[in-house]
Formats: structure tokens, sequence, C-alpha cells
């Protein structure tokens, strides 16, 4: 028995897991290792591995950890005879996606499909789908049903396993692609009223791209700064160019400082519409006249509207 029983770390290898969740499914939900030989530090039996397996594939599906663990640990041992030795291949099939898969929760079929070929690394597979799914079904759809999913559970399973640094990369690459290549055909001539911009040291760029997309797709004309924008060039771009309203993202609390907000609204070329975008921003401390869309359909309303506005009043 002791020859078969396995350590964390080993046990944390076979898992695609780090030691640390191993603890933690050990202390809050009683999944540790039950094989113990004085003077040793406790080891993984093979049906303690292959409870844990139920729990890595439960949570990667997006079911709670609570339940997850509740559902393995009822679980029927699957050793023969209940003996706790069984050949690991059985209970942990690899295959050339690295082993394990991105949770996606109740998203579609494509969204699965996506999952797959973003662990694959299969570029080819990755841009077909989202060229695909973009010319079909338009920009918000396709962030909401397609990407958003894909890309919330490769934080997900990062967050989980410190991995998928490579598949994260690639499919931020695809996306960039796949929403800069998406029809600009219905962008009017003209000056471009919405200015996007992420906040200082902000390198998530990709909400923003899809919003750019999708006031392309709208027929609203904007004005892209990308990532990474200090408050001073925000304000002279702001300045320069008088847009209507500004989207400035804010991904993580370490970038969502509020005084670029009240730069914006102290510009002397003040924008109609301050718009505070993104899960950094906390709502209590915006300044006072900032708005915070609730989602890129929002974003996208609001942008239109606000030009709208701005065009009639000139008309008038
Ligand atoms: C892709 C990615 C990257 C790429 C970004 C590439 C690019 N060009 O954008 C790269 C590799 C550069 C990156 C870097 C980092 N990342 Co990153 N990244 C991600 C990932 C996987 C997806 C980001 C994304 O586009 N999300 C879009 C959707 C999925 O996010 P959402 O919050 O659900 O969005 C909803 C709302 O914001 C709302 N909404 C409200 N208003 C509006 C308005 C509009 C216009 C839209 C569209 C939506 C919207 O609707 C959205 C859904 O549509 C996330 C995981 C995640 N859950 O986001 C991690 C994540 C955001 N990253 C994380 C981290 C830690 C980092 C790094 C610090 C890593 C490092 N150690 O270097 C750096 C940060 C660098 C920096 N200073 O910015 C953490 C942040 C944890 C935290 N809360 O602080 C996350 C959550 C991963 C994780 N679980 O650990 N990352």
């Amino acid at each position: 028995m002791v020859d078969e029983a396995l350590s964390a770390g080993a046990v944390a290898r076979r898992l695609g897991v780090a030691v640390t969740t191993l603890r933690t499914w050990h202390q809050r939900y009683g999944l540790g290792p039950s094989e113990h030989i004085p003077g040793h530090h406790r080891r993984y039996t093979q049906s303690d591995l292959a409870r844990l397996e139920i729990m890595r594939r439960l949570t990667a599906e997006g079911v709670s950890p609570a339940e997850a663990a509740r559902w393995a640990r009822q679980a029927p041992d699957p050793t023969p005879n209940g003996t706790g030795t069984v050949a690991p291949a059985r209970i942990l099939p690899t295959g050339r996606d690295g082993g394990g898969s991105i949770p996606v929760g109740r998203a579609g079929p494509a969204a699965r499909g996506l999952a797959r070929a973003a662990m694959r690394l299969d570029a080819a597979a990755i841009s077909e789908t989202i060229a695909h799914t973009l010319a079909a079904s338009g920009v918000v759809a396709t962030w909401e049903g397609l990407l958003r999913p894909v890309l919330a559970g490769i934080g997900e399973r990062h967050a989980a396993t410190a991995g998928l640094i490579e598949v994260e990369h690639l499919m931020s690459r695809c996306v960039s692609e796949a929403l800069a290549a998406a029809s600009r055909a219905n962008v009017p001539t003209g000056p471009a009223r919405i200015l996007l911009s992420c906040a200082d040291e902000e390198q998530h760029t990709l909400p923003l791209e899809a919003l750019a997309a999708a006031l392309a797709e709208a027929g609203v004309s904007y004005r892209m700064l990308g990532a990474r924008v200090p408050v001073a060039a925000l304000v002279e771009a702001v300045n320069r160019t008088g847009p209507a309203a500004v989207v400035l993202w804010s991904h993580t609390r370490a970038t969502a400082d509020p005084t670029q907000l009240s730069a914006l609204l102290a510009a002397p070329r003040r924008p109609l519409l301050v718009l505070a975008a993104g899960p950094g921003w906390r709502a209590d401390t915006l300044p006072a006249g900032v708005v915070r869309p609730v989602d890129l359909a929002e974003a996208v309303s609001l942008s239109a509207a606000v030009r709208d506005s701005l065009d009639q009043s000139r008309r008038d």
C-alpha cells in the first residue's frame, strides 16, 4: 500500500491543481489523505485520488466546491473491492489538451468548443470559431455568449492552478485579432465622438476592444487609446479631440484610482458623459457625475445616446 500512496505534490501534479488547493479541499471539505504510517506524512491512496478527481472535474465544470465535495465524498470507491488500488490512467485520462478543462458554466456548445480549442492551443480553430460567431450573431452576443465565458473560465482555472498562462496569451491574441477584423463598414466619416481608454497601468484591453467593435457595428465612431494610459495623456487627448463621452476601463482594484475620473470631469473640454467601466471600479468611490455601465450592451447604448444628443444639439 505504501508504495502506491502518493504525496500531496504528486497528487497536485496529476490533477493539475496547486498544492494549496489540495490543502483547502482537505481542510474545508474533508477530502484529505487517508494513508497514515506512524512517523511519516499522511499520503493519498488511489481511492483518495479518485475522489479528488471527481472534485476537480466538477469544480472545473462550474459546480460549487461545497457541492462538488458532497458528490466526491458520496461517490462509491472506484477501486476493485474498495481496495484503494486502481491504475491511475483509468482515473485520469489525459489528452493533447494537457489535461483538465476550462469551465464555461452554462455557456453553449460553441463556448465549450472554443474552450477545448484554447486548451489545445489551436489558434486556427479559435480564430475560426470567433470569426464565424461574430458574422452570425454580432459583437454583443459573441462577447456575452462565447468570449466572456471562456475568458472568465481561463481566469478561474488560472486562479486555481497558477497555470494556463500560455492559453490566456494565445486566446487574448486571437480575440484581439478577430475583434479588429470585424466590419467597420457602418462607421460614419467625421469626428470620432467616443474616446476609449484603459486606466493608467491597466493592461486588460479586450473588453474595450469588444466595445470598439460593437460601436462600429452600431454606426458610432470612436477613438481607441488602448492599454496603460497615464492620466495626463488622457486629459490631453480629451482637450485635443473634445469627445462626447469617455469610457475609462479598469479591470482590477490596482488600476482603479478615482482621481483619473476626477481629472476628466475637471478637463477644460469636459465630456458630456464619463463612463467608469470594468470590475476594478468601486461604486462608492466614484466622483459624482460618473456613470458605471453594467455590461457591454449598456456601454454601447449610453455611448450611442450621448453621440446622438451631441449631434442633435449641434444641428439645433
Ligand atoms: C486575458 C487576461 C489577461 C491578459 C489581457 C490581454 C488583453 N489584451 O486584455 C493579460 C495576460 C495581459 C493579463 C495580465 C494580467 N492579469 Co489578467 N486576466 C485575463 C482574463 C483571463 C480575461 C480578461 C477579460 O478580458 N475579461 C473579460 C470578462 C470575462 O470580464 P468580466 O469582469 O466578467 O467583465 C464583465 C464586467 O466587467 C461587465 N461590464 C461592466 N461594464 C462594462 C463595459 C464594457 C465595455 C464591457 C465589455 C463589459 C462591462 O460586463 C463584463 C462582461 O462583459 C481575466 C479573467 C477574468 N475573469 O476577467 C484575468 C484577470 C483579470 N487577470 C488577473 C491578473 C492578476 C493579471 C495580472 C496582474 C497578472 C500578472 N501577475 O501579471 C496582469 C495585470 C496587468 C495589469 N496591470 O493590467 C486577475 C485579476 C485578479 C484581481 N481581481 O485583481 C484575473 C481575474 C485572473 C485571475 N482569476 O487571477 N490578463
